[in-house]
């Protein structure tokens, strides 16, 4: 294939894909849509402008504007996530956490935090920004009913291991996690306390899940293009009035962890923030409901989900096991899914060792929900996943159903000026 077929080649694939989560349910816990202003704001001369530095103290010349945009976007999200100190300049939710970890803790010292197997995010692991960061790393104890830290256990491991960092979060994050009293015991070792939100950040700005900025995180870490439904980047967030820790936090971005950051997705961030400001109350709240209404569903059709006797989910998220542990059974009905029109992640779950061949799914409403679909629609949904796995209907015949069912969810809703949720599609 020559230079210019390949051209065109990638470009008919980023239209097939986006005209295959068009017609799919995507039902990936850590995606989202951008709405069309964000998406005016993205798709900007921005993308290939340099502003290293903040807003007024600038490397470079150009930046007038770019600086309205970045002084209006840290004062927006400082209402949004009620805090007193933000830096938006992070490309991702992981670059967040490096910058984070950079701030809060030297090489040699040790943290604790989520160990992967449990729930816990890349970055938090030693092959990921821990390890690069230098950082030992104690893991707490899991509660797999309650799929949360082991509170005695946690709260032993963190007085005994008296860590520089106490670490929480999860990017399979069920349900809030019991902060307060870990904080307390962080802070009586002398450990900061970290919280990664990237997934629940739109739902804590919503006040949907918890407030860890109350509850005793000196830094909250998080996505813009998760719950919160932005652009693709990140956010450090903290509600410390020391200036000082305030530079600190700055510098760990720029210079420690990022010197071009994408100046066409903090405008993206900005709007984003805009509209969470009107309509972000309403889509946490929604999201939640929806993936409570899921999780009742799907338990309805006869699947194994997991966490029934704390009703499933307080978040965007639903665990089903869908065989024994370590069978593999995730990735099978993660692809049968796909055959049938709908999006997933296979995922592990307690017990499992295996990442390639985990016994189930994690699955998440945001999508879903944005496009308008509501607690009624889970119904529907669940019916599609018992079609497809319980009683092994033709996947292809599902296929078409769902098509059929998601064209009526086509507008991107909780902003400004909805509009096509898959835009520039034949
Ligand atoms: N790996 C992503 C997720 O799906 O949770 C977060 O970065």
């Amino acid at each position: 294939m020559g230079p210019r077929s390949q051209a065109t080649k990638i470009l008919e694939s980023v239209k097939s894909s986006g005209r295959h989560y068009r017609d799919s349910l995507p039902m990936i816990a850590s995606e989202n849509i951008i709405s069309p202003l964000v998406a005016e704001a993205v798709n900007s001369d921005l993308h290939g402008r340099y502003a290293e530095g903040l807003p007024g103290k600038r490397y470079y010349q150009g930046c007038g504007d770019f600086d309205t945009i970045e002084s209006l976007a840290i004062e927006s999200a400082k209402r949004v996530f009620n805090c007193n100190f933000t830096n938006i300049q992070s490309t991702s939710g992981t670059v967040s956490n490096m910058a984070a970890l950079k701030a809060l803790a030297k090489p040699g010292e040790t943290i604790t935090a989520v160990s992967t197997a449990d729930g816990g995010h890349i970055s938090h692991a030693r092959m990921g920004a821990v390890g690069v960061r230098g950082l030992s790393l104690v893991t707490y104890p899991w509660d797999i009913d309650r799929m949360e830290p082991d509170i005695d256990a946690s709260l032993k491991i963190i007085r005994e291991t008296k860590p520089s960092l106490a670490l929480f979060g999860q990017s399979v994050f069920l349900f809030p996690t019991p902060l307060k009293e870990l904080s307390d015991a962080a802070h009586e070792v002398g450990a900061k306390v970290m919280y990664d939100g990237a997934h629940v950040l739109g739902l804590i700005a919503g006040g949907q899940f918890q407030d860890p900025l109350r509850e005793g995180a000196d830094v909250m870490t998080g996505s813009s293009h998760k719950t919160f439904p932005g652009p693709q980047g990140g956010f450090v967030l903290s509600d410390s009035s020391d200036e000082k820790f305030h530079r600190k936090l700055n510098n760990s971005i720029f210079p420690g962890t990022c010197s071009s950051y994408h100046l066409h997705h903090v405008a993206g961030k900005a709007v984003a923030l805009a509209e969470f400001e009107e309509f972000g109350l309403d889509y946490a709240k929604d999201i939640v409901s929806n993936a409570k209404s899921l999780a009742y569903a799907l338990a309805s059709e006869g699947f194994d989900v997991l966490a029934e006797d704390r009703g499933y989910t307080a978040s965007h998220q639903v665990l089903t096991r869908h065989g024994e542990i370590d069978s593999g059974a995730g990735r099978r009905a993660a692809e049968t899914l796909e055959m049938s029109g709908i999006i997933t992640n296979m995922n592990m779950l307690p017990g499992d060792t295996r990442a390639m061949n985990p016994s189930g799914l994690r699955l998440g409403v945001p999508e879903l929900t944005r496009v308008g679909m509501t607690t009624d629609d889970m119904k529907d949904v669940a019916r599609f996943f018992s079609r497809a796995l319980i009683k092994e209907e033709d996947p292809a015949k599902i296929k078409s159903d769902v098509k059929e069912f998601k064209s009526n969810y086509q507008t991107v809703k909780y902003c400004f000026e909805p509009g096509s949720a898959y835009p520039g599609l034949e």
